[in-house]
């Protein structure tokens, strides 16, 4: 090539990546706190041959060019890309790849952290402690709920979901049902001491921790909502490292103020950042600011991934992390 191809990066990526970036591609980083407004990524269309987004990006329909779009990739920082429209990408011929495998194992533990964290009032605990309000060691003191032995229930048995029911399973001893549209290959699933349910109302029958890891976007949002959340079991607990949308998130804060449900952990929110002062006000949650991936190891391997995908597509390769 005679140019090098100009790219944007909307949000501050891990050191190491933002060099070989700067080195391979014309690149411009946004170096604001903030992610780039809606008419930035409109204008970002027509002026760079790759835009590289985050989850804090959206990217709906209006924001792309109706022809002669100068973005042909979209290389997404994550594995999930519910916040881009793929339709549209597809109907300018626009490619997007995401970054999936390298941030498995770190979202599991996430999904595991909460897990344990909520059942074993970990938040609530350490908020005592730090308010000076502990009055000492007592036998029936902040009485958590007893993980290991226990059934978690997976919805979404993908490269996370595995992870999470290996942990769970090997770690904690529990028992692991779920739910995937489609099927697992039984010699896996019996390696994971799993069983495939037929319908999500088969696992939330059975589950006392309830873990999603499906994609977000229009086919699952809401799939758990206040029909759903009633069929859980009484005293369940409900993981979300996934994505906000798919949980109606008014519904989950009624469910958890009835004492229907024991407690939630979420690393995700429908709207984020904003996060509903019905779910901070309460006790029985345990909130993360979306770390699943956030490891240095994982962080910098997931900008590889997106440097792997730009490089194999300029120089006309066949790219490896393509979702459209
Ligand atoms: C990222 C994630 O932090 O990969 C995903 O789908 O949710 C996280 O790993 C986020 O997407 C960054 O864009």
């Amino acid at each position: 090539r005679l140019m090098k191809p100009r790219i944007i990066v909307t949000r501050r990526w891990p050191d190491a990546v933002e060099h070989i970036l700067a080195e391979r591609f014309d690149t411009t980083f946004n170096r604001g706190d903030a992610p780039l407004k809606p008419i930035e990524l409109k204008a970002a269309f027509q002026a760079f041959d790759a835009i590289l987004p985050t989850v804090s990006d959206s990217l709906p329909a209006s924001l792309f060019p109706e022809s002669d779009s100068r973005t042909r990739i979209i290389a997404n920082y994550g594995v999930g890309f519910s916040h881009i429209d793929i339709d549209a990408a597809r109907a300018q011929g626009i490619v997007v790849t995401n970054t999936p495998g390298v941030l498995t194992d770190c979202t599991a533990d996430i999904a595991l952290s909460l897990l344990l964290a909520v059942a074993r009032r970990a938040g609530e605990g350490e908020r005592q402690l730090r308010a000076g309000e502990w009055a000492g060691w007592c036998p029936t003191h902040m009485i958590g709920a007893k993980v290991t032995g226990k059934t978690i229930g997976i919805i979404g048995m993908g490269r996370i979901g595995k992870a999470t029911a290996k942990r769970a399973h090997f770690g904690f001893d529990m028992d692991v049902v779920f739910y995937n549209r489609s099927k697992v290959d039984d010699e896996e699933t019996r390696a994971m001491g799993a069983r495939q349910l037929p319908t999500i109302e088969d696992v939330l029958a059975e589950a006392d921790f309830v873990s999603l890891h499906c994609p977000g976007g229009a086919a699952n949002r809401h799939l758990i909502n206040a029909e759903r959340l009633a069929a859980m079991k009484p005293g369940a607990f409900l993981i979300n490292t996934a994505r906000g949308d798919v949980v109606d998130q008014a519904a989950l804060v009624a469910a958890l103020e009835s004492g229907k449900l024991a407690g939630a952990g979420l690393d995700v929110f429908d709207g984020e950042p904003v996060v509903p002062e019905g779910l901070t006000r309460l006790e029985n949650v345990v909130l993360l600011p979306h770390l699943g991936s956030a490891t240095e190891e994982t962080r910098v391997a997931m900008g590889m991934k997106a440097v792997d995908n730009l490089t194999a597509f300029f120089d006309g390769k066949e790219v490896p992390d393509r979702v459209v």
